[in-house]
């Protein structure tokens, strides 16, 4: 027996909208404006319950420790860290928006992850994404390293990989460009790796605008490093034109779960031929068809999409089999796109159930509620592995919630980074989380130097 987790990374208490995303069209909407961290990390954890509520596995992932003044020192600034802290909201406060940053709930980001139905070695395989593409992304890799090595522990049952070397030839953004599809939980199934750009054919088609951050050279080391068989591997091409339109990951314009496939026409540079092989390929291995749900142009236009968010939805499957779209409030206020789901969940699509949730805090930087979790597939044996901290509960969900109320604030601005106080009130509120999870020492400051 196995089953799907999601694990959805918690906000961090200095989520803000430093605008630091290029080509990320919320991140660059609202920078400046005021964030609610506490209201970020309330509306997390009700998506959280919400989904344990349904009846889907669901895990939780700590925040990173911020500001990663370390960054800053690489850079040449000295001294304690007040002083760093002041020097640098001094000369470079965008420099001090990226030490900040809360980018680390965005999970889908964390780390590609192969489970062990689908790996040579039986193993489940994960290898952190190095986000090599964004300055205060670049900074998640060794926190995201060690709490996947905290959670997954057993060394005979769990894989860990380096990120791949940080470099844009092999710029890798985990299973935000990954989606895995299998009839069911356990049994084998399909990859379908998502690039934008390929480093080794300079000549092949590119986006003009905004920047491809995933290449065909990462998503190949991937499936190499995680021991998926070539032949259940499908490599396929994004449409530069929607990442010029704001797609910068593939889950802004397709999700899959199992054996259904939504995805918007424009998705990919060569529909045919990537609809073909994953279809070929999912009905050879699995014996069945893949469920397709394509979403033509003239009913959600991709700048819809991006606006709404429609395809950053969750599918997931309740334990009565029903398939159910966990999709952001974006989506509800759009008619169009509201009426779009309407007629799936009407008609003979296979996804039975809409339910609308409010992120707008994590929406304002550009994550839907798939943005928001890294979903690992554990066999009964691997889930009796890993801390039972970590598994959402109702309890822990009181916890977590009164911990938030606790510490966070209601508002950042810009200006607010510079205050020390931020930096001390992070320290002590993610020391005290990690004694809640159960999950060891994982933060710089809680290790001697
Ligand atoms: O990498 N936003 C994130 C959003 C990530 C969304 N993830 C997926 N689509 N899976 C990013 O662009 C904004 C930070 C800021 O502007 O302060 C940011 O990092």
């Amino acid at each position: 027996m196995a089953r799907e987790f999601n694990f959805d990374g918690l906000v961090g208490p200095s989520h803000h909208y430093g605008g630091l995303s290029f080509g990320n069209v919320a991140s660059e909407q609202h920078e400046g404006e005021a964030s609610n961290p506490r209201q970020a990390a309330l509306q997390g954890l009700e998506k959280m319950r919400a989904l344990h509520d349904l009846g889907v596995p669901q895990g939780v992932f700590p925040p990173h420790f911020r500001p990663e003044l370390s960054l800053a020192r690489r850079m040449g600034f000295e001294g304690t860290d007040d002083a760093v802290l002041a020097q640098v909201a001094r000369e470079q406060p965008l420099l001090l928006a990226a030490c900040y940053s809360a980018s680390s709930m965005w999970t889908a980001n964390a780390a590609t992850v192969c489970p062990s139905a689908d790996s040579e070695d039986q193993r489940v395989h994960f290898t952190p994404a190095n986000l090599q593409n964004k300055i205060h992304r670049s900074i998640e890799p060794p926190t995201t390293a060690r709490i996947l090595r905290a959670i997954f522990r057993d060394e005979a049952r769990f894989a860990h990989h380096q990120p791949l070397p940080s470099t844009a030839a092999l710029g890798d953004e985990g299973a935000a460009n990954h989606t895995r599809f299998a009839p069911a939980p356990g049994q084998p199934g399909v990859h379908l790796f998502v690039f934008g750009e390929s480093a080794a054919e300079p000549w092949s088609p590119k986006p003009k605008i905004f920047p491809a951050r995933q290449t065909k050279e990462a998503s190949g080391a991937i499936q190499r490093l995680h021991r998926i068989p070539t032949d259940r591997v499908v490599l396929a091409q994004q449409n530069p034109e929607v990442i010029d339109n704001g797609v910068f990951h593939n889950d802004v314009i397709s999700v899959g779960h199992r054996d259904v496939f939504l995805h918007h026409e424009l998705a990919f540079l060569d529909r045919d031929a990537t609809i073909g092989a994953l279809s070929e390929r999912y009905e050879r291995v699995t014996g069945q068809p893949l469920r397709r749900i394509e979403v033509p142009k003239s009913a959600v236009p991709v700048g819809t999409a991006v606006a709404t968010y429609l395809f950053n939805s969750q599918l997931v499957t309740r334990p009565d089999g029903q398939v159910a779209l966990i999709a952001p409030k974006e989506c509800e206020e759009s008619e169009r796109v509201r009426t779009f789901i309407r007629s799936l969940v009407d008609g003979d699509a296979p996804i039975d159930e809409v339910h609308y949730f409010d992120v707008r805090q994590s929406m304002h930087g550009g994550g839907g509620p798939a943005c928001l979790r890294l979903r690992v597939e554990l066999t009964d044996e691997e889930e009796a592995a890993i801390p039972a901290g970590v598994v959402f509960s109702e309890a822990l969900h009181q916890t977590l919630a009164a911990w938030v109320q606790r510490h966070y604030r209601e508002s950042i601005r810009p200006q607010d980074l510079a205050d020390p106080g931020l930096m001390r009130e992070s320290q002590t509120a993610l020391d005290e989380l990690t004694q809640l999870l159960g999950i060891g020492d994982i933060y710089p400051f809680q290790r001697p130097a």
